[in-house]
């Protein structure tokens, strides 16, 4: 049968038409929340059976629920997977991958830019559980190649990356990996899967921050790990079940509703982006504006060859520096100054004070996360609009 489009997908995938609540009702058509702890059985025999036989069906949400599965089985066909976890958090998803595909220990080689929190874990709190990792510029895929040693289990990637939006050629890694007998996992929440469609191009895991584009609506953190059945299964008997990030029943239902218009708000999104980062580029105030949708990005072939759309996230850096980006950010009336990305909203904010304050001074001078740098989240409001928001802060 033909692969359904991305927006039927998003709206269908994972959902069964025919589950009534009994044979004389209609079924509903948003599937309802099973907002419940526990089940109930009614013999010792079936409690036991269904609690050491996984395939016996569910016993506790942590363990497993029904509207944590319809979102995980929706996840998994949006992102071309064989299964998902969908996890309490973002970092819920990059620990408990990270921790499934470790599990024996291991070296790791990571982006060096990455989303802070990511940074941390593999930069100090995976080093007391004997993890290394490597932090290399992976837009030069030698430098992967250079940094491989016998026990390099993972190499761990963002594409495009928070907040630089530097791009990684998900191909060539993954090539790269496969001979060296590695996993890749990419943490895919600033392409989602509408722009971008990691395990086609060989990656073995993806992640998400479903706080941002796929639940879209600023009222959930949630998050999510595709990959092949056995890795999943892994990871949810293991890591998820036992470290316990797992979502709740609640957010996943709110994420299900927040994912049926990912293709239509990922268009607006890329559409927006590429009005502003142009308005951006030649503003006399910005000393640079970089969105992987500009000629000027330096990767913007590859964009053009691995993406689908740009996305909606804008880094500049001002030419007044640290001081002229606050005085921007304190003037702007529309937009607004926070953390996040991906909502509906145009959100505002300083990366090297806020999102990325967790990296070190020093790594985040060397690898270009300097003071000066604005990030924007460009939302779903017009984009004239957004422009004279920041015009007229600029000004
Ligand atoms: N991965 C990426 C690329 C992220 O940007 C974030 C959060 C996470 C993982 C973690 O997701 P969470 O646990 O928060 O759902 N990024 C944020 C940011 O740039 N501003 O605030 C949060």
């Amino acid at each position: 049968m033909k692969t359904l489009g991305k927006a039927t997908q998003a709206i269908h995938a994972g959902e069964d038409p025919l589950a009534r609540p009994n044979e004389k009702s209609g079924t509903p058509l948003m599937p309802p929340i099973y907002q419940n702890s526990t089940f109930r059985f009614t013999t010792a025999a079936e409690c036991a059976e269904a609690c050491t036989n996984e395939e016996s069906g569910y016993v506790y949400t942590r363990w497993g629920n029904p509207t944590q599965q319809l979102l995980e089985q929706k996840l998994a066909v949006l992102e071309s997977g064989e299964a998902a976890l969908a996890t309490a958090s973002g970092m819920g998803a990059v620990s408990t991958a990270l921790l499934t595909a470790l599990a024996e220990g291991g070296h790791v080689i990571a982006m060096e830019t990455l989303y802070s929190a990511t940074h941390h874990l593999l930069n100090e709190d995976l080093v007391s559980l004997g993890i290394e990792t490597t932090f290399v510029d992976a837009t030069d895929v030698n430098q992967i190649e250079r940094a491989l040693r016998p026990d390099t289990k993972v190499i761990y990637l963002e594409s495009p990356t928070n907040p630089l939006l530097k791009l990684v050629d998900l191909g060539a890694c993954a090539e790269i990996a496969k001979a060296h007998g590695a996993i890749t996992i990419i943490d895919n929440t600033f392409a989602t899967p509408c722009g971008q469609q990691p395990i086609a191009l060989g990656i073995d895991v993806v992640l998400h921050s479903m706080t941002k584009y796929l639940s879209g609506n600023g009222a959930v953190i949630a998050g999510a790990i595709v990959g092949n059945k056995q890795f999943i299964a892994r990871a949810k008997t293991g890591a998820l079940r036992n470290f316990g990030a797992v979502i709740s029943p609640f957010n996943a239902w709110l994420t299900l509703h927040g994912i049926a218009t990912l293709p239509l708000r990922w268009t607006q999104h890329c559409k927006n982006a590429l009005r502003i980062a142009a308005f951006l580029e030649t503003h006399p105030a910005v000393a640079w504006a970089r969105y992987p949708g500009l000629r000027s990005h330096p990767q913007h072939e590859l964009a053009k060859r691995q993406m689908n759309g740009f996305g909606g996230m804008i880094t500049l850096e001002l030419k007044g520096g640290l001081s002229a980006g606050e005085r921007l950010v304190n003037r702007l009336k529309l937009c607004a100054l926070a953390v996040s990305l991906g909502d509906v909203r145009t959100l505002i904010c300083h990366p090297a004070s806020t999102t990325h304050s967790l990296v070190p001074t020093e790594i985040r001078r060397q690898t270009g996360i300097t003071d000066g740098i604005v990030r924007i989240s460009v939302g779903l409001e017009d984009a004239e609009d957004i422009i004279d928001d920041l015009g007229q802060a600029f000004s």
